[in-house]
């Protein structure tokens, strides 16, 4: 097939699992076009079935915005035209649905079909699109997909909560390469080279927004430094991080609060830590907590959205409501002082991990083409 795939270039979970499906597709003999303004961050090997189709800007003093959308829709016109595209796969509804939906009509004037399915993310729906200055059209582009999808159950309910939407949803769960992983671990090396031998890893990896409440993260950390010692890394960058470096010296951890940046391919070093953290106040699914999960890293978490699909309390790592740090606290030291707990949950956090494998998640989204292609041939 020749998949058009539309996704945010920047780091995120959204721009990440887009790009692994393409990738995933690619591997297994289809022609994958990737379609965004930018080179998407997880985008960085020579594969011969993946093509990057750039969304030209054209600068003009009119505009004070400049308008994407259109920019965007004539690049995909453009790129079903050429590449004769069987599908398009838009990750991350705002803009990408509605310019699928606009550049599927120009296409249909040029008696051309091309169907598009929408991949629901999270903040799309959670936190952008609730706003009145999208509803309407988001509304209209999902109702208007050939078909949905959405990354955890939860997200689908808030979706049909948020939104009256008489197409159907199909939740296709987000996946991690669970062997390439294994490879990863295998190889690590730990990330802190100075580290004394009882000192543990805390580790958070994320875009630093406020939906992430990273200065949960460190008031956790505070706490359990009090009792155990230990390193905090973070991983990312982003609009919070002037605020938590300021957090971090008022509450004089500096020296064992490690800011990485961000790092494109974050296993390696996710592979040293004792545990993961990722309080956020809402996750449609949680990414960055699967991915420490198949590397055996317990995930200790807030308990909202899409997250409880993926970190079971008690088995592969705790989940607690939005903010009590308290008891996230109580449950990291629980973990870090019990190595055959630690261990128990490690082995439970792989064997979740497992069922995200792509090999279990690609026949999905394959089966997904199919049907809309051939639904609509
Ligand atoms: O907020 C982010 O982490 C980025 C955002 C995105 O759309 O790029 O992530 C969302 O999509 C990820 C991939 O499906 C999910 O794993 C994240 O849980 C989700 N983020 C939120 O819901 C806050």
């Amino acid at each position: 097939m020749n998949i058009g795939i539309v996704c945010y270039p920047t780091f995120g979970g959204s721009g990440a699992v887009a790009t692994e499906l393409g990738k995933a597709l690619a591997n297994k003999g289809h022609k994958v076009h990737f379609i965004s303004y930018n080179l998407p961050f997880k985008l960085n090997h020579f594969n011969e079935n993946i093509i990057y189709h750039e969304v030209e800007w054209y600068e003009y003093p009119l505009f004070e915005y400049q308008p994407y959308e259109s920019a965007l829709t004539s690049k995909i016109v453009d790129v079903a035209l050429y590449e004769t595209l069987d599908i398009l796969h838009v990750h991350y509804a705002i803009p990408h649905a509605s310019a699928a939906y606009l550049a599927k009509q120009i296409l249909h004037s040029k008696k051309i079909h091309l169907p598009y399915i929408t991949t629901l993310h999270g903040t799309d729906i959670t936190l952008v699109g609730k706003d009145p200055s999208f509803e309407p059209v988001i509304r209209f582009s999902l109702n208007n997909s050939d078909a949905i999808t959405a990354v955890s159950k939860s997200l689908k309910k808030e979706t049909l909560q948020t939104f009256k939407i008489d197409n159907n949803i199909e939740v296709i769960h987000n996946f991690i390469d669970f062997n390439r992983v294994q490879n990863i671990k295998q190889n690590a090396s730990c990330c802190i080279s100075n580290k004394s031998k009882n000192e543990k890893i805390l580790m958070h990896i994320s875009n630093f927004r406020k939906v992430k409440r990273i200065d949960d993260v460190v008031k956790i950390f505070a706490l359990i430094r009090k009792k155990i010692p230990s390193k905090l890394v973070l991983v990312g960058d982003g609009p919070e991080k002037p605020f938590i470096e300021r957090l971090v010296r008022n509450l004089k951890l500096q020296r064992d609060v490690i800011f990485t940046g961000r790092i494109a391919e974050p296993l390696e070093i996710l592979a040293s830590a004792d545990l993961f953290l990722l309080p956020s106040e809402t996750e449609s699914f949680g990414l960055s907590a699967l991915e420490a999960m198949a590397l055996g890293v317990p995930v200790i978490s807030s308990n909202s959205g899409g997250i409880t699909e993926v970190n079971i309390h008690g088995k592969t790592g705790f989940t607690c409501q939005v903010g009590d740090v308290n008891s996230m606290a109580r449950y990291s030291i629980e973990l870090l002082v019990d190595a055959k707990k630690h261990l128990n949950f490690s082995k439970n956090a792989m064997e979740q991990a497992k069922k995200f494998d792509v090999k279990n998640i690609l026949p999905k989204y394959l089966h997904l083409y199919s049907k809309v292609t051939k639904q609509t041939n």
